[in-house]
């Protein structure tokens, strides 16, 4: 039982409302209210408590005495388990999953509030390592040392081995450098510093070369978080990036709104962008003459449906050394041609990364210097690559889809036909135990909120009966966990006002698609009152999505019907045109909606788009209407449209389940609106129009106000300093943490081959009749 069912059963079981009230004002109401849920096995209910995010407690109470026991989690989850699987509930050998038996020597953070905040943690730490004894701080120059970019050394050489011998050479450069004009080329001091111990990487010019070194100086002096955190960010460990992202379409062109493929793609093409940036600014600023390199490896398509899929190399549009590389998938002799869904990916995911391997390591001639994944698929082939050439990695979830289906763990038999959930979820935790560290978009994404576990944090204990129990998965007060949250391309979504950079060429186009009364492939129903403003919403029409219940709402809200007109953006209107399951039940769904409240001349329904310039057009045209941007997801891992619409100036009513209830602050920068609770989000929309219609300036405020708040924090510039600034930390601390690192690592390869290897083969492969049969790799 869920918290609400148990609030629901508490008003039936006490109908007085005084009394119920009176129950729950003390003790037990604040446990009740940090109930999770609840498991009933007469005569003992189990009850899973949460008081504070990642903070979990377990107890039983006997309902015939009402005498209370803690548990432990092996308890609470093996007597869940009693409810699916009574054998294996009871089994004594039953497979019992322990990451966190490894990690007794890493620190952890301890407050809920910090959970997110590992890098600043992880230089804190390091700082007490290296601090104390001069000799402390030797960890640190054999790391220096251990530089090189192909061979050849940077920041030191052999020379200065040892701490004194370092800071003795550092104060002597200090005071030659003082004698040289600010913009002396390292060039011109290269010879003498080089015999001295001093290698290229320390800057380009004698002024950025002193600043260097004086940071370094001032560690080995006395660490301090800050310049630790700074020193470390200077050094030139990251030139060459792998990112995965094997599942779906991933192109430049035409492949969003496809099954599967929406904001990983466009997330992944601006961090490549912003990355490659920052790179090519630090490698200058290090003195280097290195072209850094970023390839994506996804999955080539040869049924590529008019996409670029099929092609092995793609370079990527506005970088100078950023490409894509497509790998295909292989069964047995063959190449599978069509695409698969991403829950059905899994039994191909080995082969492939070791053909990207095998090709990148041609490609890049050596080792990328960090590798990091996307999305469950992704994660999986980063930490296999990773582990084998022993090599920083990182992963990004994007979205996890173990929160998003209620009951997916211990209902996963119920669920394996269309799911395969168990592969996903081994997938996961594998990746979240063997990376380095972990970018979330925000805090909710790890240890959700008050009231809601994180995404990350559903996988701290768990359980798939008759498979494993997962008595830790993973730790969301490990400090591998940081928040770096994605920008929208700014030069593409900008706001409405800047009417002289605005892309009027495609206003025709945008009012044929909105306003013609012409029914075909791209739009169907029309708007019979041009005047009204718009609420518009764009996204993959996935049940998630939730865009036929923001239909329904509009339907049932006469209110806001005669405020507002409705434009949707998503999938297409032939459900027998749809190879995704989900996509066929929604594309019906709005169907029966648009007939049931007789939406037509209200609704413009439009397929979905998959020109980025004309959407960021499409933004700002619904704003010159004074309309709105609603994202009414059940559920949302971040929400890249709501940061696009506010971005363009759009005012944003967004979901209160996920990331968008952190982008947006509510009632300052948009709204948030709850998904369960239509009638009452309706209103709220109303209300706002209603509010507009007296004041103009309304609408502006928040117009406005949703702008400041993505230029504070929602920005490419901020996220790709944060990330390089992970990437170089964190290569130094595996460093430091190798015996840990390493004995982990043993676990989760046993976990892999003998686990998951197994659980791959219940997923059916596609056969292909008629398909040439193709060398293997
Ligand atoms: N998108 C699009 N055309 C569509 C639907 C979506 O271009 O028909 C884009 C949208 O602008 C955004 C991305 O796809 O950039 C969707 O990202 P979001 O984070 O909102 O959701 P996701 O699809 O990743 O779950
Ligand atoms: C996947 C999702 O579901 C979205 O919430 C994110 O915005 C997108 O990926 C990009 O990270």
């Amino acid at each position: 039982m869920k918290l609400q069912q148990l609030l629901d059963e508490m008003e039936n079981v006490i109908d007085d409302q005084v009394e119920r009230t009176r129950v729950l004002e003390g003790l037990l109401g604040d446990i009740w209210f940090s109930i999770q849920e609840a498991v009933v096995n007469p005569p003992y209910v189990a009850f899973s408590i949460r008081p504070s995010p990642g903070f979990w407690e377990y107890v039983k109470v006997n309902s015939a005495n009402l005498s209370v026991e803690g548990i432990t989690v092996t308890d609470y989850l093996k007597f869940k388990e009693m409810i699916y699987d009574e054998n294996w509930a009871k089994d004594a050998n039953a497979l019992e999953v322990d990451f966190g038996a490894f990690d007794f020597s890493v620190p952890h953070l301890t407050l809920s509030s910090s959970i997110g905040n590992g890098l600043d943690f992880v230089s804190k730490f390091v700082t007490s390592k290296l601090s104390g004894r001069l000799e402390n701080a030797q960890p640190l120059v054999d790391y220096l040392l251990s530089l090189n970019r192909q061979g050849e050394k940077l920041m030191i050489n052999e020379t200065l081995g040892t701490v004194g011998k370092l800071q003795m050479a550092l104060i002597i450069a200090e005071v030659y450098l003082s004698g040289l004009a600010k913009d002396t080329p390292f060039q011109d001091f290269e010879i003498s510093f080089k015999e001295w111990g001093f290698e290229k990487g320390w800057g380009d010019t004698a002024e950025r070369v002193k600043e260097t070194m004086r940071c370094l100086s001032e560690v080995l002096q006395a660490p301090d978080p800050m310049n630790m955190e700074k020193f470390l960010s200077r050094l030139p460990t990251v030139f060459n990036v792998v990112i995965f992202s094997p599942h779906g379409y991933f192109g430049q062109a035409d492949v969003l709104g496809l099954p599967d493929t929406g904001g990983q793609v466009v997330y992944i093409l601006d961090q490549v962008k912003a990355l490659e940036e920052e790179l090519l600014l630090r490698i200058k600023q290090q003195g280097l003459n290195v072209k850094p390199q970023i390839v994506v490896a996804t999955r080539l398509i040869p049924d590529a449906r008019g996409t670029k899929c099929n092609l092995e190399f793609e370079a990527i549009d506005g970088t100078k050394y950023s490409n894509i590389l497509r790998v295909p998938f292989r069964v047995e002799n063959r190449v599978l041609r069509q695409w698969v869904s991403r829950f059905d990916v899994y039994p191909y995911i080995e082969k492939f990364t070791q053909e990207v391997t095998t090709k990148i390591l041609d490609l890049m001639e050596g080792n990328p210097d960090l590798i990091i994944g996307n999305y469950s698929d992704g994660n999986l082939a980063a930490t296999l690559m990773a582990g084998k050439l022993g090599v920083t990695q990182a992963t990004i979830a994007h979205a996890l889809e173990k929160t998003k289906y209620e009951n997916s763990d211990v209902k996963w038999k119920e669920l394996q036909s269309k799911y395969h959930f168990p592969c996903q979820f081994m997938a996961d935790i594998v990746a979240m135990n063997a990376t380095d560290f972990v970018i979330a978009s925000t805090y909710q994404e790890i240890a959700g909120s008050k009231d809601r576990p994180g995404q990350y944090e559903s996988h701290a204990a768990f359980t798939l009966p008759g498979l494993c129990r997962v008595v830790s998965g993973v730790n969301v007060f490990d400090p591998k966990f940081n928040i770096a949250a994605p920008g929208a391309d700014q030069s593409v979504y900008f706001p409405h006002t800047e009417k002289q950079s605005r892309f009027t060429q495609f206003n025709p186009d945008i009012e044929e698609l909105l306003y013609s009364k012409v029914v075909n492939d791209e739009h169907i129903g029309y708007l019979e009152d041009k005047k009204k403003p718009i609420i518009f919403s764009m996204a993959r029409l996935d049940t998630v999505k939730n865009l036929t219940g923001l239909t329904e709402w509009y339907g049932k809200n006469k209110r806001l019907r005669g405020l507002v007109n409705l434009v949707i953006v998503g999938g297409f209107f032939d459900p027998n045109k749809s190879k995704d399951r989900e996509e066929m039940a929604e594309i019906k769904k709005m169907h029966e909606l648009i007939e049931k409240y007789q939406l037509k001349g209200q609704i413009r329904w439009i397929a979905a788009q998959t020109d980025r310039k004309r959407n960021g057009e499409l933004y700002r045209c619904i704003a010159d209407t004074k309309g709105a941007f609603v994202q009414p997801a059940l559920y949302e891992a971040f929400g890249l449209t709501v940061i696009e619409a506010m971005n363009c100036g759009l005012p944003t009513f967004a979901t209160n389940q996920g990331g968008p209830s952190e982008i947006i602050v509510d009632g300052i920068s948009g709204f948030h609106i709850d998904p369960k609770n239509g009638d009452e989000s309706s209103n709220i929309i109303a209300d706002f129009f209603e509010k507009c219609k007296v004041d103009p300036g309304h609408w502006n405020k928040y117009s406005v106000e949703g702008l400041k708040r993505i230029n504070e924090c929602y920005t490419w510039k901020i996220y790709a300093n944060k990330l390089l600034n992970m990437g170089n930390m964190y290569s130094f601390w595996r460093q430091l943490n190798k015996e840990q690192k390493l004995a982990k690592q043993r676990y989760i390869q046993l976990f892999f081959n003998l686990k998951f290897r197994e659980l791959v083969q219940s997923v059916p492969i596609p056969t292909e009749e008629g398909q040439t049969p193709v060398s293997e790799p």
